[in-house]
């Protein structure tokens, strides 16, 4: 079941037919616990639709706070120890990927937050600059996980490089999140082959191209949930990415006019523009 916030309301879809659901707002749906029996009853009952136009989506998110877990691929511990060793923080990275508590962080607020077809950005006082295509959950108030959907943890290396405290300049700027097309919401964990697929596109040919699987994420979505729920609320539920598995090679830095497709098959593919 998926779940679209557009310019015209919520619609849901279900095996290729959309249904528009009723509520009074998109926060009083997706903080649901039953999420997903309240969707499929509502579709049931619901008006059909034709579908969905593209440009009337809208990003997937309300009054959710963004958060981020960092390190939970092999690959994005690698590239980290080796974008500090000079500012001599690598050891953090290789204590982080192998310690009992995972790196969390805040990511963003929902205006920071752009959807399906917006402009991510780049810092403007950043060098090297990368996106992190994630499988990104929905989180209940409760603490249960509701739905996925893909986002980009925009990212500038250079700055994270220079030394760990500088993280939050890093990763949390204007449009430096992009979340969508849709929620998939399940009440059942994906599969460990679900890909996670980067492509980068300037001027019309590919610049960069990547995947990796969710069988090389190092730590269970709910063992990241445990950590964020210790002593915080989240009144609205919240989303949280789990970490990027597909780093470009260190020669690599976005440019303005890029285009980033991330693709998660179940939810589709994640396009922004950076501008
Ligand atoms: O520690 C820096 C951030 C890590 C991150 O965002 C990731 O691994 O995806
Ligand atoms: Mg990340």
């Amino acid at each position: 079941m998926k779940l679209y916030r557009t310019r015209s309301g919520i619609l849901a879809e279900q095996d290729e037919q959309f249904y528009s659901i009723n509520s009074a707002s998109w926060d009083d749906l997706v903080v649901r616990e039953d999420l997903l029996d309240f969707v499929t009853r509502q579709c049931e009952q619901g008006q059909r639709l034709s579908g969905v136009a593209p440009e009337d989506l809208l990003p997937p998110i309300g009054g959710q706070e963004v958060w981020a877990a960092g390190v939970t691929y092999f690959r994005s511990r690698d590239a980290r120890m080796e974008e500090s060793k000079t500012a001599g923080g690598g050891d953090f990275y290789d204590r982080v990927y192998h310690a009992a508590r995972p790196e969390l962080f805040f990511k963003a607020t929902a205006h920071r937050v752009v959807g399906p077809g917006g402009k991510v950005a780049i810092r403007k006082d950043a060098s090297w600059s990368v996106p992190e295509p994630e499988l990104v959950l929905l989180i209940s108030p409760g603490g249960k996980i509701t739905g996925y959907t893909v986002g980009n943890d925009m990212s500038s290396r250079d700055i994270e490089g220079e030394n760990p405290l500088y993280l939050p300049q890093a990763k949390v700027y204007d449009r430096s999140c992009a979340l969508g097309p849709c929620l998939l919401i399940s009440d059942e964990a994906l599969p460990a082959s679900t890909e996670i697929g980067l492509h980068i596109l300037r001027n019309g040919a590919s610049a960069f191209s990547g995947s990796t699987t969710l069988k090389e994420l190092k730590r269970k979505p709910e063992e990241l949930v445990e950590y964020l729920y210790r002593s915080s609320s989240f009144p609205h539920g919240c989303f949280l990415f789990t970490g990027t598995g597909v780093v470009p090679p260190d020669s690599f830095t976005l440019q303005h006019g890029d285009e980033i497709r991330i693709t998660i098959p179940p939810m589709g593919t994640l396009s922004n523009v950076v501008g």
